[in-house]
């Protein structure tokens, strides 16, 4: 199967992962294995960036916006159109080798593609909404107006949870914004960011657009340093753990550059003695073992209100039982893999941090062993009550660990769930409509993403897509999340025959 999608996308055993547009790098520097945790399997090899080939991108980077930046943006928006069109056609394929590459299922392989096709039908409508206000001059015949014009160059750090998506989310909205993007995918997923450019390559010809205006920079921690560092890149958005944010925040900050940033999350369900329990357990269960806990929206934390915590707790172990863990590109299987073995490294050492700090295992965890685990990147999905303010459970684990907790009122579980550092998904189940407007209100959540009835997990593109304190602050994909990528300039226009000034000064020469 992995050898007719490598041919269907012209990737080869040693393949560049260096490219304006349709035209491939040498790519001179490090080689970088692409190993699936399905089966522990090689799968190509991915040359990077050298530095003088960074360079080279940015260059050929800076030419195409110059060319980009004039285009009207519907006619940008008809390009996205094109892309939209091209990923329906791949879906399939493309959805196949995500999943194979970072070992999310079969079905959340192609839903990822699908958020692509989203984004670009989206970003397409946008294309002709890039509104800006009009204002009333306090001066006779004045006019005032903002408009939003192409910002620049884009660099895009995305993560290997969604190898895909996130760039989409970033890059669809950044063309049609006239600005132009390079690519530093996760080192974990190298080939998923090849087969995009070549879908998207061929589209930019076929339309004379030049080829720096999609560009891709495979490369180590060191390529997302040149970007952060870099002053002819305007806008950095990157999405990974709150360690690399802080440190990415302070460089791009040190250069006043932007930055969107989408970071980890400690995502928390509210069960209330008012929820519609079988409704809950879908949530609860799909939110924390989906893409086996590795989506920053993934749920870590259940704040169950003590009436129905026996009986919620029982259910979720039953169905925790039931669960099937194994190859993500069998349909029958509910949870894949870790992404690699550090990742499993991870979720052992969590697994004995909350043994030491006191938390008891309703649900053991522990690595998979046997036919069909040979990647050794299988785990078992566990459950522990743990009380908040462990430390282990102030911290993201990128692992499918949930931890269960009971409250009394309402007031201490919105406080239960806002007593951590992070701040991007958070959800109450219950029908109670006090209950949930209290949840949603100044009062409640605050997090970037709060949910009535429905899990963390799984938001349409349609919203901004982001989260507050250590999730770093920043907004992608749906709503105006798009004005981050433009920069806004306000014009003020005297068509009167003198020159008054502002604030009734006067200045008479
Ligand atoms: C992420 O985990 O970085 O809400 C993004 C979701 C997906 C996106 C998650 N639409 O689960």
């Amino acid at each position: 199967m992995i050898n007719d999608i490598l041919a269907h996308f012209q990737i080869s055993a040693s393949q560049s992962g260096v490219a304006i547009g349709g035209h491939w790098l040498k790519g001179e520097g490090a080689a970088l294995p692409s190993i699936s945790p399905v089966d522990g399997k090689l799968i190509a090899t991915v040359q990077t960036a050298s530095r003088a080939e960074y360079d080279q991108v940015i260059d050929k980077a800076q030419t195409a916006f110059g060319e980009w930046r004039q285009w009207p943006a519907p006619k940008r928006g008809e390009i996205v159109r094109q892309i939209g069109d091209a990923l329906r056609q791949h879906k399939k394929a493309l959805g196949k080798l995500v999943s194979y590459e970072m070992g999310k299922s079969l079905q959340e392989g192609y839903g990822e593609v699908q958020e692509m096709i989203d984004i670009c039908d989206f970003a397409v409508g946008q294309s002709r909404q890039l509104y800006g206000y009009t204002m009333h001059s306090e001066r006779p015949g004045h006019r005032m107006y903002d408009q939003y014009h192409p910002l620049g160059l884009v660099g895009i750090i995305s993560a290997f949870n969604f190898p895909v998506a996130v760039w989409s989310w970033n890059a669809m909205l950044s063309l049609v914004c006239g600005d132009v993007c390079i690519w530093k995918p996760s080192e974990k997923t190298p080939l998923t960011s090849i087969a995009c450019q070549q879908i998207i390559a061929p589209i930019l010809k076929a339309n004379a657009v030049p080829g720096g205006v999609v560009c891709l920079v495979n490369g180590g921690r060191e390529a997302g340093e040149w970007l952060s560092q870099d002053t002819r890149v305007p806008l950095v958005s990157a999405t990974g753990s709150t360690r690399m944010g802080k440190q990415l925040a302070a460089t791009v900050g040190a250069r006043l550059g932007k930055a969107i940033l989408e970071l980890g999350g400690n995502n928390a369900i509210i069960i209330s003695q008012h929820a519609n329990l079988d409704m809950a357990l879908i949530g609860c269960v799909f939110g924390a073992v989906g893409t086996a806990g590795q989506r920053c929206t993934s749920t870590r934390r259940l704040i169950i209100q003590e009436s129905v915590y026996e009986a919620f707790t029982q259910k979720l172990v039953k169905a925790y039982q039931q669960l099937r863990i194994g190859n993500p590109l069998d349909e029958n299987q509910h949870v894949g893999p870790l992404i690699d073995a550090a990742a499993v490294q991870q979720y052992q050492d969590s697994i004995a941090a909350i043994r030491d700090q006191g938390g008891r295992f309703l649900v053991e965890g522990g690595v998979l062993e046997g036919p069909g685990y040979e990647s050794g990147c299988y785990v078992k999905p566990c459950i522990a009550e743990a009380g908040n303010h462990l430390p282990i459970v102030q911290h993201e684990s990128f692992a499918p660990i949930l931890y269960v907790m009971r409250y009394q009122t309402i007031e201490e579980a919105i406080a239960l769930q806002n007593g951590v550092p992070q701040g991007l998904s958070s959800a109450i189940m219950t029908q109670d409509l006090r209950e949930a407007e209290l949840f949603l209100s100044a009062n409640g959540s605050d997090c970037g993403i709060a949910n009535v009835n429905i899990g963390t997990s799984g938001a349409e593109i349609g919203g901004a897509f982001g989260g507050e304190k250590e999730t770093g602050g920043g907004r992608e994909s749906g709503s105006d999340a798009w004005r981050a990528y433009m920069r806004r300039q306000t014009n003020t226009l005297n068509y009167s025959t003198s020159l008054p000034l502002a604030q009734g000064i006067k200045f008479d020469l």
